[in-house]
């Protein structure tokens, strides 16, 4: 059975020792961060704050702050129900199988399958626990124990919300997780980065003119395979809420907003209901970045609050980033493996690839190929830079199938033996993250692909290659024989 909601998989964590109860005040300006990154950086547990308190307010919060929830391997295995995060890549990889069916018999045989990926739809219900508590008027953000997470940082910031939009072309739905940094009791901002689906469904309302507003919905806390669907760089068209419910392998239920024109999980824990508007945006940040640096002050919707729903004894689930590796790394890692087996669908050539915590992801992709023409490491640079989040890739590095790309030092000792560096690096110009701070414009900058495979005559390359240094069997069996008599065993 899959989650029925946050507190669900949180007493899951309880009982497997993978959750730490804080009963002492501990505040959210700062202190929670402090805490978080220490346990973050022993690869502690998921930590339940259970008074979370503001002194620079005066006020002690009502409701718990969960964070940490998804900081480890073993964590994101629960939250996804598998023993192995290689499980969800081999689901992944059989859906892609399912090949349309020939005759009658392949139809018939291909019936579960399809019924079972119609089990995935959304459902829309009545009713849900996030309705028990519903807000029209006096409404206030103040009430929530939301964190400033570093020193500079502008403000206080919502840092896990699921933020759900309409299309204004399709009609089609997104969910995409963007931090929302509080100005006052009913206004947030809404930090959608160019490049992701709020933010063209926001571009789309300007092209269309009919209207300077676009509602939005935010889901704060469901249960963990629902919260990650709105971390995943999913197609534009495919809708997070369906894929949640692949993950989970049951499907979302979904209930209507009270003022706004969305449908929102109706397990979740806390939901904001409201509008952003054209002829608003405000400066946003800065904000203490998972690049480990500041992400400078920039332009950005402000998100007006018209309705809060909630439970009755709500949750709010929070994250920080900050210098890696932190939450999001797991995060992350999890995206990385779901992901492999679309990107093997389109590249078969990809053995395995890699994203090291340190590179932030969009800074180091490690890729092994089964390299089979000349210049095929380029081509395979190419097609990363045209996927929805591997576009940003600062720098890729292309091994051969032997290069075990989560070891770094067998990827540093291969790749750059391998290397001529004028020859073997590609420069290419397009976009880049919004948090790039070293790039030449906001959005536009370089990226940096190294064939590190080893070089062919078809690739013009004369000289004799070297075989790697490998002790022959025969030898081997022969110290392993004598091994014992040596006295060198510990
Ligand atoms: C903890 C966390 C915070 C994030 N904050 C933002 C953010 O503030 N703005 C943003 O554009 N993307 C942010 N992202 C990345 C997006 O959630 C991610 O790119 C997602 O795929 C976007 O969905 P979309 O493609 O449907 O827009 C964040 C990711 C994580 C894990
Ligand atoms: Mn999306």
């Amino acid at each position: 059975m899959a989650y029925k909601d946050l507190r669900d998989f949180v007493i899951r964590l309880e009982r497997e020792d993978e959750l730490k109860r804080i009963p002492e005040e501990v505040d959210v300006d700062l202190e929670i961060t402090e805490v978080t990154y220490r346990v973050s950086k022993r690869g502690g547990p998921a930590l339940l704050f259970e008074t979370p308190r503001s002194a620079k307010d005066g006020v002690n919060f009502p409701i718990p702050l969960l964070i940490n929830a998804l900081g480890s391997k073993r964590r994101l295995e629960l939250a996804l129900q598998v023993d192995s995060i290689e499980d969800v890549a081999h689901r992944v990889e059989h859906l892609l199988d399912m090949k349309p069916p020939e005759g009658f018999f392949d139809k018939v045989k291909l019936l579960p399958k399809l019924a079972e990926m119609g089990s995935f739809f959304p459902k829309s219900v009545k009713d849900g626990p996030v309705k028990e508590v519903v807000e029209r008027d006096s409404l206030s953000l103040t009430r929530l124990p939301i964190m400033k997470c570093w020193p500079q940082d502008g403000g206080r910031f919502i840092t896990f919300p699921m933020v759900i939009t309409r299309s204004p072309k399709t009609g089609r739905r997104n969910v995409g997780c963007y931090r929302m940094q509080v100005y006052d009791e009913r206004t947030t901002a809404m930090h959608w980065q160019i490049h992701k689906g709020g933010a063209e469904h926001f571009r789309w309302l300007e092209r269309q003119g009919r209207g300077r507003r676009m509602d939005v919905a935010v889901a704060i806390g469901s249960d963990p395979a629902t919260m990650l669907s709105a971390i995943l760089p999913l197609p534009e068209d495919v809708d997070e809420f369906l894929f949640a419910g692949f993950l989970r392998q049951q499907p979302v239920e979904l209930v209507k907003c009270e003022t706004v024109d969305l449908e929102v999980p109706a397990n979740a824990e806390i939901v904001l209901e409201g509008y952003v508007d054209l002829d608003d945006l405000r400066t946003e940040g800065p904000f203490g970045d998972h690049t480990g640096y500041y992400s400078l002050e920039d332009k950005f919707p402000a998100f007006h609050l018209t309705a809060v729903t909630h439970r009755r004894d709500p949750i709010y689930v929070s994250t920080i980033v900050g210098p890696p590796p932190m939450e999001d790394y797991w995060m992350g890692y999890a995206v990385e493996r779901i992901f492999l087996p679309l990107m093997r669908k389109q590249m078969p050539e990809v053995v395995d690839m890699h994203m090291p915590a340190e590179g932030i992801f969009h800074n180091l992709m490690i890729v092994a190929i089964r390299k089979s023409y000349p210049g095929h490491a380029r081509k395979v640079m190419n097609a990363i830079w045209g996927l929805p989040g591997a576009m940003f890739t600062k720098c890729i590095v292309v091994v051969d199938h032997d290069v075990d790309v989560h070891n770094l030092r067998e990827v540093v000792w291969k790749a750059f033996n391998h290397i001529d560096p004028e020859r073997d690096i590609q420069f290419m110009l397009g976009p880049v993250d919004q948090l790039e701070h070293a790039s030449r414009l906001p959005n536009f900058g370089s990226k940096m692909g190294v064939d590190a495979t080893h070089k062919w005559p078809s690739e013009g390359f004369a000289r004799p290659w070297p075989d790697e240094i490998q002790m022959d069997a025969a030898t081997k069996q022969k110290v392993d024989a004598m091994w014992s008599k040596l006295g060198l065993e510990r």
